[in-house]
């Protein structure tokens, strides 16, 4: 996917070294192969969605780089690797995320071609809400409050799937085939249940269903989709 070449080794190093780490660090970058997939699914070149792939897999890359800090789930390992900031210090780490999640947007904007200036304007718009309060960070924020609350129920489980990991996939496919297709599911009406249940510290499905009932939700959720 090229990611190699879209963000270079370059002064300041330290900053682009540690954006490099993380975004060849592997992962299965199913948000990048979502979006060439769903361009090609409805009848677009491979070579206009690239651009639009390399963001996502960008900002998913990076907010695994906060995810893992010492301020949200302080982790040591991501991809079978030291954290980034375990290597670069959580200065840099933190920096780093941040001129990652910079760069998508300027790589979308100055490499897609063959957009109208109309679509590439809402397509950063979109997918600039994915990331903002509203998306990515809703999600982790209210994973950070309900953390160690009891009673806490499947809806908000839920809620912070779908804005941790739903919406940025959702983003994947839809940023290009929304303008195509009649897409009027949203993944908020995918799987919507009112279970009640108590969690200790971090909420899993398990946690609050069990297994057996986290697998019969995943089937459920699996054919919906
Ligand atoms: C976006 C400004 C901004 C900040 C980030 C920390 C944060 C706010 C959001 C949390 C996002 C997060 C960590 C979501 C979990 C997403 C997820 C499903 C991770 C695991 O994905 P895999 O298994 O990872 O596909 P690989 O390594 O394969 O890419």
């Amino acid at each position: 996917m090229a990611l190699e070449n879209a963000v270079l080794l370059k002064e300041p190093l330290i900053i682009h070294e540690s954006m490099r780490y993380s975004l060849l660090a592997g992962g299965k970058r199913v948000q990048s192969m979502l979006c060439i997939a769903a361009c090609v699914l409805v009848g677009g070149d491979e070579s206009t969605a690239m651009p639009a792939a390399r963001a996502v897999e960008t900002i998913h890359t990076m907010s695994l780089i906060h995810d893992d800090l010492p301020c949200m789930d302080n982790d040591d390992l991501r991809r079978g690797k030291p954290t980034n900031h375990k290597v670069f210090g959580e200065n840099v780490a933190l920096l780093a995320a941040d001129a990652l999640l910079s760069f998508a947007f300027e790589h979308i904007a100055t490499a897609t071609k063959g957009l109208s200036s109309d679509r590439m304007v809402r397509t950063i718009g979109e997918l600039a809400k994915c990331v903002g309060s509203e998306g990515l960070v809703a999600g982790q924020i209210v994973d950070i409050f309900l953390e160690g609350l009891s009673d806490v129920g499947l809806e908000q489980l839920e809620y912070i799937h779908i804005h941790k990991t739903a919406i940025l996939l959702e983003a994947s496919v839809f940023l290009v085939v929304d303008d195509i297709l009649d897409v009027t599911k949203s993944s908020q009406e995918l799987g919507k249940t009112t279970g009640k249940g108590l969690v200790a510290d971090k909420m899993t499905n398990p946690k609050l269903l069990g297994i057996e009932k986290s697998r019969e939700l995943a089937e459920k959720l699996n054919s919906e989709a």
